[in-house]
């Protein structure tokens, strides 16, 4: 009993923070010929939000999920954010875990870069060049609740990889740099967000009720054994 009263006290100084990734969406664009390859649900996407800005309620880690690549002649590309780095030629499935330090909400510092062409597509940016991605699915978000609507949007954010059901945040696939078309499959990776717990001040009236029963019970002992 005791003990469960303690923990009952514990519990209320912390909590797990609030885990999401906000985005802001820019225009919706038509996606030509997806074929994303191996991924379990490509062939499905037929559009998405081009350079839409992506947002963390920071600090947390971003694990980032490589989801699969244009599978005829593709160019090499890598995700970067900071000194990270995922490349388009490893196995699907594959994850790189981004601390992110910032408080309160902030924009993602990745960009995706074509090795090919040199184009390099930061997050929110309206590029210059042909290149540039486009938020493909959505599983997460307070800015924009309703955008699952599409079928394929949410079969694409609750995709099976390595045979097992994953879900996530937000798809974002890229768009290389060559002009002969717009299909958004020559990256495509999956985020997810997980806020770090922070703690939550609780009312002090509860911790004292919770410390007097503690008091109570040792009171109680000291009676028993005298
Ligand atoms: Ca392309
Ligand atoms: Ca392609």
């Amino acid at each position: 009993m005791r003990k469960m009263l303690i923990a009952s006290v514990v519990g209320c100084l912390s909590g797990t923070g609030h885990a999401e990734l906000d985005w802001v969406a820019n225009k919706l664009v038509t996606v030509a010929g997806y074929d994303g390859a191996p991924f379990a649900a490509t062939g499905l996407a037929d559009r998405g939000w081009f350079d839409s800005l992506i947002i963390a309620n920071g600090p947390g880690t971003l694990t980032v999920t490589f989801l699969g690549r244009e599978d005829a002649g593709p160019n090499t590309m890598t995700f970067n954010m900071g000194a990270l780095s995922m490349s388009s030629s490893i196995a699907v499935g594959n994850t790189l875990a981004v601390p992110i330090t910032g408080s309160g909400d902030a924009p993602l510092s990745f960009a995706f870069k074509d090795w090919v062409t040199g184009n390099v597509v930061a997050n929110g940016t309206t590029p210059s060049t042909y290149a540039s991605y486009a938020v493909l699915g959505v599983g997460v978000s307070t800015v924009h609740p309703s955008t699952c609507g599409f079928t394929d949007m949410c079969e694409i954010v609750k995709a099976t990889v390595g045979g097992k059901s994953k879900t996530f945040d937000i798809v974002l696939g890229f768009n290389d740099g060559y002009k002969g078309d717009h299909d958004y499959d020559d990256m495509v990776v999956g985020l997810n967000f997980a806020a770090a717990a922070v703690p939550e001040p609780h009312p002090a009236a509860l911790m004292l009720a919770g410390l007097g029963a503690v008091g109570l019970l040792a009171r109680r002992r000291r009676q028993r054994v005298s």
